[in-house]
């Protein structure tokens, strides 16, 4: 093991007859982490017999999570919390549990976030059972969530992987997953180098998917789980380092799994699990003149840097979204496409997905306007059509190759 403390891999020993592992990673949660770790233990009692283990693993938080973690009654079931081993970041952390669950040979491990409000017990179950049924062995959560909300997921993630794999995944980052053994031992077997990329930060959830869609052996799945209500970020103030972090860690996939993608030209939908609940999700305010301002000053400070890199005529359109500060569906798709390819090249690296990212602050304005007086629904209609623009004109990224 690389990621579990010393102190803490001599204790699991104690642990038999593990059939679910819930995992918590954690950084400054200490309000919120009481509260998932209750229903997990819940979930673990309900839908699992009580044979499971609650793990915390922490990016070393200043505000007590650990301690309000283990203070908090999880009834029979056994839980352990630690800091974990690694650069910083939520990657790190889910690294550490899984190789717990690989030593103890868990069957089924969950994550789940530390923010999480709207969890329930049952989502264990959602999450869990068509792993232990035998049916796939990486389960992602299928929420309902409000428009403005997982702008990352709709502009980027959800469209292109789809697109790109042919199996629509509505949430391939959403961080609740259910993974089986097959998959954590897929993720255990990868080089050790990986875990310094920013697969140990906030890239690993894109990289627990793909990779599950590209190797496992059965079909990933999707669990019904209603509202994600969480600690949001407003996309203009908190999201650009994320946001590098999981396009850099996808960008790199499309080049690991280029054989793959080039033969698909249609997408299934990836099977949901369970009747998605009614619910309305809590309302999200973004602050658009800021998004705007965001966008012009950003794409200002990159135009040198695009210059050089972007091709003359994707260079005048990314030129012409400092004037409005916003950029349409069309002209995203042919800078996503263009910047993908661009990435390749290791020298380019930093500087695509610094250029992106001002570019992806307009598409998030020019999406919250137009969508400003529709319903949650009538606005997934809109990211729907995004990953069908991606499907149509995937030749472009074919020749990038
Ligand atoms: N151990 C550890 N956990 C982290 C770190 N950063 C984030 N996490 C945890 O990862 C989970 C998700 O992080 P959030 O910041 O809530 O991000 P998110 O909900 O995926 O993203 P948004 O939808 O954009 O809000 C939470 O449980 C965090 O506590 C880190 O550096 N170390
Ligand atoms: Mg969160």
């Amino acid at each position: 093991m690389f990621a579990v403390p010393e102190e803490i891999q001599s204790k699991l020993s104690a642990f038999r007859d593990i059939s679910v592992i819930v995992g918590i990673p954690s950084y400054n949660n200490a309000e919120t982490i009481g509260h998932v770790a209750k229903i997990a233990a819940k979930g673990i009692e309900e839908f699992f017999d009580g044979k499971g283990l609650i793990v915390n693993s922490d990016g070393g938080s200043t505000d007590k999570t650990i301690e309000a973690f283990m203070a908090t009654d999880t009834g029979n079931v056994p839980k352990i919390a630690f800091q974990y081993i690694g650069i910083p970041g939520k990657g790190s952390a889910m690294r550490s549990v899984m190789e717990i669950s690989a030593v103890l040979r868990a069957p089924v491990t969950i994550f789940l976030d530390s923010d999480l409000r709207s969890v329930q017990p049952w989502w264990l179950e959602r999450l869990g059972k068509p792993i232990i049924e035998g049916k796939t062995s990486y389960v992602t959560p299928y929420y309902v969530r409000h428009k403005y909300d997982g702008t990352i997921t709709n502009n980027i993630c959800y469209p292109l992987t789809s697109a790109l794999y042919g199996l629509e995944i509505r949430q391939p980052i959403g961080g609740d997953f259910g993974v089986g053994l097959e998959m954590v031992d897929i993720y255990m077997s990868k080089p050790p180098k990986i875990w310094e990329s920013d697969v140990a930060k906030f890239g690993i959830d894109i990289w627990m998917t793909t990779t599950a869609i590209n190797e496992s052996k059965f079909r990933p799945m999707q669990a019904a789980l209603g509202a994600k209500i969480h600690d949001v970020k407003d996309p203009g103030k908190h999201l650009g380092p994320m946001f590098s972090q999981v396009v850099g860690t996808l960008f790199t996939l499309i080049e690991e799994y280029s054989e793959n993608w080039m033969k698909i030209s249609s997408i299934e939908k990836s099977e949901i699990y369970g009747d998605i609940p009614e619910v309305v999700p809590e309302p999200l305010e973004v602050d658009l003149e800021n998004l705007i301002a965001k966008t012009k000053l950003g794409i200002r400070e990159n135009l040198d840097l695009a210059k050089k890199i972007l091709p003359d005529e994707v260079f005048g359109l990314y030129e012409n979204i400092m004037e409005n500060g916003k950029l349409n569906e069309d002209n995203w798709v042919t800078l996503i496409y263009k910047l993908a390819g661009l990435f390749r090249n290791e020298k380019l690296r930093e500087s695509t997905i610094s250029i992106l990212i001002p570019a992806y602050f307009g598409r998030v304005a020019d999406f919250v306007e137009k969508t400003l007086n529709l319903s949650t629904n009538e606005a997934e209609e809109k990211i729907k059509d995004m990953m069908e623009l991606f499907l149509s004109r995937k030749g472009e990224l074919i020749k990038e190759w």
